[in-house]
């Protein structure tokens, strides 16, 4: 009989002084706890069809809900913790499973990221249609009070799965509505135009914005070369450049995000009547913007910065909402709209000529469970359509109808990806794939083909009157095999310069500041000067301005310059919009006004904002009275995490926060001296144009920090819970205007 090894046997064989591998650490709870209820998304949707297949995941299979740790083939495990050796330190040997099966499955835990689109947050929520579409869609999901769940995806589009949030970038903005019809997917960005207006040349643009393929930087941005020599040379991508370049390219919140369809989509009624449309998402808390300062200090910071925001937001309890808007025109063989190429996806629609009509409402209300599950797994296609929506001709569409269903194999490993839960739809599927890779379903039957007998001619066909999705019988122009573009395509300045006129000067400060940062990276001399020639044919003022901040000469434009009819709904600044969870940092130390401090704090909260209290030391101030908790310390805190700050008086540091410092350079600190972090973050968010407020005496240190107090934005008051009244009405103009440009 073999004899096991005693703990003894493992004693002797420790190091003296160390721990040995089973002496007691922490305590862990002894008794099994009983197993944990499901959880919601774990009892995913039933997908079994009328032939009673069920497909999708082995919902036993469920994290940390058992008693008892297990293999992955159900048989409990004494220990998880070391491998299996010849003595305690002993060789390990191979007979070990437990060992190889966890490190070979952890081997393979990750997947190949996006190739676009690599970084990204989601959340889950519920899309309720208005009824208003009725008259030009049959979707079942736009009608009345409908209410479908959706999971919405929003990204970065160059950077990897690990990199910044705050990047310059386009947004990606996917959302998946589980319908009743079947999945529709809108896969759509946060700039209503691209780069390019055919899918064949996706991989030149993305080749160019990723980073240099010899050393793999920069990561993330478009700030280098092969970046601008593309779009220098390829003018058709000169409108996507400047919302790029614009405050769009450096969104404040993806709660704060507009959203676009892009491309031109075609509605289908219930008489079989078409129009063409194109998406919109209207956020409720507006479109805002970092400043560009601010967008790279906080890639240091927080490089998570729009993923916690989100995942802040819907665990607080406040909702992101947008409203689902068209623009309709109508369905004519021109497929133009007062001279507008609908199928050209560098141009759009400007509101003023076609209103967006609101048809639904969307709202984000639970967070992931699990990110690789839900947020990695998760695959759309523009190609996932319900009745009543479809696509268009537009070249750029057809590459992209192609291109996701094709990615996910590769990225999800085999054609079966519709079976993973995030991407399982809720009506019933009933379809005649079979096998493959990661196949889960157990498919029953002898006939997966049409026609059949064996299997009762089962499943039978759809027509209209049963939803089914029938492609809208379009009529093709009778035409020869030609590898061009219509000549409409060719008009690559007009919106770009509408985008340009319909600005507000602190947002053309911030093109202009933009364009100058991102060429004053590049190193080709030549590559500036193209681009300072695209530059010339938007604006003279813009290419002049950018020019002097490169030192270069300024070219003269080659094309006419149309003086476009403006639109003013293109830009983000002029409204008053809600602040719900805003973060308004408030910094105090213990001698301030306490009371008055839990008074703006409450006001804060009852505003829907979030109040993070700032002071010298983390704990709690007036620990032994009513304390109020301290979220940030004058070392922890940056102003860019803070939309606002509000001043409890004048907070000095720690008595002895600077004392070593002085001592060694003999200078004595007086006592009333204001703390430099604190007159930091006062300077910081006055530069980004950010709302401050204080009683108790803050003006004398604004006024220290060189700040007016009567300027828009600055809001003393008598008391801390008026101070907070006065901010938050300047919060709802988002920044102080006024003071740019300060900081671009
Ligand atoms: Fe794309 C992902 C949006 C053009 C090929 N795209 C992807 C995502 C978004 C967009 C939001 C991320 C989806 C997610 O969160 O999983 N893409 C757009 C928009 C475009 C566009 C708005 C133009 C109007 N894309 C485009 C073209 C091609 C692709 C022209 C190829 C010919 N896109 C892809 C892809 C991705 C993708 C390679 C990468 C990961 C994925 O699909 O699932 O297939």
């Amino acid at each position: 009989m073999t004899k096991r090894q005693s703990s003894s046997d493992t004693a002797k064989n420790d190091l003296p002084g160390r721990p040995g591998p089973q002496s007691p650490q922490l305590a862990e709870p002894t008794e099994p706890a009983g197993p944990l209820p499901p959880k919601p998304d774990q009892d995913g949707p039933e997908t079994v069809g009328p032939t009673g297949q069920a497909t999708g995941a082995d919902q036993a299979r469920v994290a940390q809900s058992g008693a008892y740790l297990t293999t992955a083939q159900g048989t409990r495990l004494p220990d998880t913790d070391h491998s299996l050796k010849a003595g305690a330190r002993g060789p390990v040997l191979i007979q070990d499973h437990h060992l190889r099966e966890k490190i070979t499955h952890f081997d393979h835990e990750r997947i190949p990221e996006r190739v676009v689109h690599a970084r990204g947050a989601a959340a889950h929520g519920v899309f309720q249609g208005y009824g208003a579409a009725g008259e030009v869609c049959k979707a079942a999901f736009l009608g009345k009070d409908v209410e479908t769940p959706v999971f919405v995806r929003f990204s970065t589009v160059l950077g990897s799965r690990g990199s910044a949030d705050t990047v310059r970038d386009t947004r990606g903005f996917a959302t998946k509505f589980y319908t009743d019809e079947g999945t529709f997917d809108l896969v759509g960005n946060n700039i209503p135009v691209f780069f390019i207006q055919d899918a064949v040349k996706f991989p030149d643009v993305i080749h160019a914005g990723k980073p240099h393929p010899d050393r793999e930087i920069p990561q993330a941005q478009s700030a280098h070369d092969t970046f601008w020599d593309f779009v220098s040379l390829h003018t058709e991508a000169t409108h996507h450049t400047i919302w790029n370049m614009s405050d769009r390219g450096v969104p404040r919140s993806f709660r704060m995000m507009e959203g676009f369809g892009v491309h031109t989509f075609r509605l289908v009624n219930a008489a079989d009547e078409s129009v063409l449309v194109k998406f919109h998402w209207k956020p409720k808390l507006g479109v805002h913007s970092l400043v560009w300062e601010e967008a790279q200090m906080i890639s240091g910071m927080d490089p998570d910065f729009h993923r916690r925001d989100l995942f802040d937001a819907i665990e607080s309890g406040a909702f992101p909402q947008w409203e689902l808007g068209i623009q309709v025109f109508p369905d004519t063989p021109e497929q133009t709209f007062e001279g507008i190429d609908l199928l050209d996806p560098t141009k759009i629609v400007p509101e003023e000529l076609s209103p967006v009509q609101p048809i639904g409402l969307m709202t984000l209300n639970a967070n992931t469970k699990n990110y690789f599950a839900e947020t990695e797994q998760v695959a759309f296609h523009p190609g996932h359509l319900v009745p009543g929506i479809d696509v268009t001709d537009d070249p750029l569409l057809a590459g992209r109808l192609f291109s996701y269903l094709d990615t996910q194999i590769s990225r999800l490993g085999g054609p079966n990806f519709g079976q993973i839960p995030i991407n399982r739809p809720h009506a019933p599927v009933n379809d005649m794939l079979r096998d493959g890779m990661h196949q889960t379903a157990v498919h029953t039957g002898v006939a997966p083909y049409r026609p059949n007998s064996l299997d009762g001619g089962c499943p039978f066909l759809a027509g209209a009157d049963t939803a089914a999705f029938i492609e809208t019988p379009v009529k093709v122009p009778e035409a020869s095999k030609v590898r061009q573009a219509p000549a409409s395509f060719s008009d690559h300045f007009t919106q770009p310069r509408l985008f340009w006129l319909s600005m507000t000067p602190p947002e053309r400060e911030h093109i202009i500041a933009a364009y100058t940062f991102e060429l004053n990276k590049c190193h080709e001399q030549v590559i500036k000067e193209r681009m300072l020639e695209v530059l010339a044919n938007i604006d003279p003022q813009l290419c002049e301005q950018v020019a002097t901040g490169l030192g270069l000469p300024v070219p003269a434009a080659t094309v006419p310059l149309v003086a476009a009819d403006l639109s003013p709904a293109l830009s983000q600044l002029g409204g008053t919009w809600p602040t719900d969870g805003r973060v308004v940092g408030v910094i105090a130390d213990p001698a301030s006004d306490l009371d008055g401090v839990r008074g703006a704090r409450q006001a804060v909260l009852d505003a829907g904002m979030v109040p993070l209290v700032i002071a010298p030391t983390g704990g709690a101030l007036d620990p032994d009275g009513e304390p109020i908790a301290v979220q940030r310390t004058f070392a922890t805190a940056r102003s860019v995490e803070f939309d606002a700050l509000l001043l409890a008086g004048v907070p000095r540091a720690a008595a002895d926060a600077y004392g070593a410092r002085d001592a060694k350079a003999g200078t004595a600190r007086p006592p009333e001296a204001p703390d430099p972090r604190v007159l930091l973050l006062l300077t910081e968010a006055y530069r980004h144009g950010k709302a401050i407020g204080g009683w108790n005496g803050a003006d004398r240190l604004l006024e220290t920090a060189g700040i007016v107090t009567d300027e828009q934005g600055i809001a003393v008051a008598h008391s801390g819970t008026a101070a907070v009244e006065a901010l938050t009405t300047a919060l709802g103009g988002h920044r102080a205007w006024d003071r740019f440009p300060a900081a671009l």
